[in-house]
């Protein structure tokens, strides 16, 4: 019975999704789902990448967290169309708050939609949002060990993220550990190092969000 349970919500989760893939896909806007660790980057990437794309490419945020707009707020700093969603506890997003939150975006003229999810390397991983790509942001901080120990997370995206590689000096951080394990787990997931501090690899990164911006609008 329990069993009956868990699988008819992720059943309606993912009719849910495939309602919000639509509405992209018609659209024609690139949905980035972005999953992370509390403290990772996130935001910081996403504020480190908008800074870097304004005037060219229109960007929404869908913002989770389990409480506060304080993320939302450092966001609204630099552009209008963020909404928040605050999840009062769960520790994931799931596809229709992502739905309601849509009613609340300015969806034309989108090229970019951004979910930042809840920090937590474990609820959100199974749940689909009807994004275009998932992104999972690691950070040097963290340790080189989170492949190993939350696997589900690295091998349910399409490209990692290594954060906060200006730390790399004053950590023990091992990188061809941490590329091996990651190459291991998913062969097919990209693998690019960024500081959001410093701002290096944010040629490539930004490289790579235009050769997805392009091919959504073909699609
Ligand atoms: N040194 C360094 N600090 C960084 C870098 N990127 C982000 N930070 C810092 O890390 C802290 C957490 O960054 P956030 O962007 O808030 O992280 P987050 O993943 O959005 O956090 P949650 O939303 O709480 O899960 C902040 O103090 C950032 O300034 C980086 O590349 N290098
Ligand atoms: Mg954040």
């Amino acid at each position: 019975m329990k069993i009956d349970i868990i699988e008819n919500v992720m059943q309606y989760n993912k009719e849910e999704a495939d309602v919000n893939r639509k509405l992209f896909k018609d659209k024609k806007i690139l949905v980035i789902n972005i999953l992370s660790a509390p403290g990772a980057g996130k935001t910081t990437f996403i504020i480190e990448t908008i800074k870097r794309t304004m005037g060219k490419i229109s960007t929404g945020v869908i913002e989770g967290d389990i409480s506060s707009t304080h993320d939302s707020e450092k966001i609204k700093s630099l552009i209008e169309n963020v909404v928040q969603i605050n999840t009062g506890g769960t520790c994931h997003l799931n596809a229709s708050m992502v739905a309601k939150a849509l009613e609340k975006l300015k969806l034309d003229g989108l090229d970019l939609l951004f979910i930042e999810n809840v920090g937590n390397l474990i609820c959100p991983v199974g749940f689909d949002l009807g994004e275009d790509y998932r992104i999972l942001l690691s950070s040097v901080s963290e340790g080189d060990d989170k492949p190993v120990k939350y696997p589900k997370a690295f091998i349910k995206t399409d490209l990692v993220i290594l954060n906060k590689t200006d730390l790399m000096d004053y950590s023990d951080f091992n990188y061809p550990f941490f590329e091996k394990t990651v190459k291991e787990l998913n062969k097919n997931s990209g693998l690019i190092s960024i500081s959001c501090k410093t701002g290096q690899g944010f040629d490539s990164w930004i490289s790579i969000l235009e050769a997805l911006l392009r091919e959504k609008k073909t699609k």
